[in-house]
């Protein structure tokens, strides 16, 4: 294996001078001043210790900075700053060929909290940090290999709804552009879409099981969302990697308690290998927005997670992806594909058109009023009497295939198994 700290360097631009540090009056000069002698450190000096302290006030200053009022207001050249912090953190963390974890771990840090820097080069340097991290060990693996699977038994046992049939979502295999425009499109009906992602490594190949999930991406750092559903007081959020996430809420078999969701916008951007698994459907070209304007979002949990009855402000193609899992976790294995097993994760999904809007009493805050305040599947009907006489459609979402869910149609997910999907909103 080649040397680490070399290949780190090679990351960094060639010469000092290229190393551009510019960042508007916002940010003091002093500080500014500081991360000069950082740069100079590791690129004259090399005296890392230093470099490795310095960075770190970098980083706890601007930190300070970055909590300092709501999210938005938060200034980018601030974001900047944080990252840089990261950067030359994870560099020094690197001299350590020990200290690998950590170094992703900052860099995850400044991908989430900072802002893109030095042409992505936060991302650039994970890649490096993954081909050497053989050597790492997660650390959850051993006590994991040494417990025996137990059944999982979940308190609460989901529903598994009958789907009725004068509500289901129609389906239709590989439509025509135009079809799909004429019937679906313009006269905004949702409508499965069936054989449109076979061709999707995560799909054609059976790719996304957890083991690979947890080589690709088990030491990143993400956010999870903890709690079943978002609009609960208990819901939170908090930062973990990939393969404590898997540990705790995905392969402990007792009912996890809250339930976690690894529901993310950033996944593919942060991990862009899990971005050459998939690809952007063909239909999000008869929308008038760019392509770099669609979001990709990842929704990776267990059995029972909810997104509550909720609108969004575009298209969305909401695809199921089948998902995988180690042979340890025989309680939930359906399937056996190309030599993995396999599980196959589903949704159940309601959905409601707009003009049923007044029916479903969207919370009257604005930061919820996306949001129904009716509970779908226990609704309280005393408090909400209209929504029983609301109209809707309902589907079970099964592997490989992709809901559209046209703007602003109410929707309700509810996973049915461990499930990874990916949704598109696309304009
Ligand atoms: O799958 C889920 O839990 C939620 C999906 C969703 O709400 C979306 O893609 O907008």
């Amino acid at each position: 294996m080649s040397c680490l700290w070399d290949e780190v360097l090679a990351v960094l631009p060639p010469r000092l001078e290229d190393l551009r540090l510019e960042f508007s009056r916002t940010v003091d000069k002093s500080l500014v001043f500081l991360l000069r002698q950082i740069v100079e450190l590791l690129y004259e000096g090399q005296d890392i210790v230093k470099c490795l302290q310095l960075s770190q006030t970098i980083i706890d200053f601007s930190w300070e900075k970055l909590n300092i009022g709501t999210w938005r207001e938060v200034g980018k050249e601030w974001r900047r700053v944080y990252s840089h912090g990261c950067l030359f953190k994870a560099v020094c963390l690197c001299k350590e060929k020990t200290a690998v974890r950590e170094a992703i771990e900052t860099c995850d840090m400044g991908l989430l909290m900072g802002a893109t820097i030095l042409d992505n080069i936060l991302i650039r340097l994970v890649k490096v940090l993954q081909n050497h991290k053989t050597t790492m060990k997660r650390p959850l693996e051993d006590a994991a290999s040494h417990q025996e699977p137990s059944r999982k038994k979940p308190s609460v046992v989901p529903m598994i709804q009958e789907i009725r049939t004068a509500m289901a979502v129609p389906r239709v295999r590989c439509p025509s552009l135009e079809h799909f425009r004429a019937q679906y499109l313009i006269p905004q009906k949702p409508v499965i879409l069936e054989g449109i992602v076979d061709h999707w490594p995560a799909v054609r190949d059976c790719k996304w099981s957890v083991d690979y999930i947890r080589d690709i991406a088990g030491c990143r750092t993400v956010p999870v969302e903890l709690g079943s559903r978002y609009t609960d007081e208990q819901w939170s959020q908090t930062l973990m990697t990939v393969d404590e996430f898997i540990e705790k809420y995905i392969l402990d078999q007792e009912e996890p308690n809250p339930i976690g969701y690894l529901a993310q916008h950033q996944l593919f951007e942060q991990i862009p290998e899990l971005r050459q698994d998939i690809d952007i459907p063909d239909y999000c070209c008869l929308g008038a927005g760019d392509e770099d304007e669609i979001t990709i979002n990842a929704w990776f949990g267990p059995m029972g997670t909810i997104s509550p009855l909720h609108q969004d402000p575009q298209h969305n193609f909401l695809t199921q992806v089948s998902k995988g899992t180690t042979s340890a976790d025989v309680a939930n294995i359906q399937q056996h594909c190309k030599g993995q097993f396999m599980v196959v994760g589903q949704k159940y999904i309601r959905l409601y058109s707009p003009e049923q809007t007044a029916k479903l009493h969207p919370h009257p805050t604005q930061l919820l009023h996306n949001t129904s305040q009716v509970d779908v599947e226990n609704p309280d009907l005393v408090n909400f009497p209209e929504f029983e006489l609301a109209d809707f459609q309902e589907c079970t979402l099964r592997p490989a295939e992709v809901l559209f869910i046209p703007v602003k149609y109410w929707h309700y997910v509810r996973s049915l198994d461990i499930s990874f999907s990916v949704s598109f909103w696309w304009t």
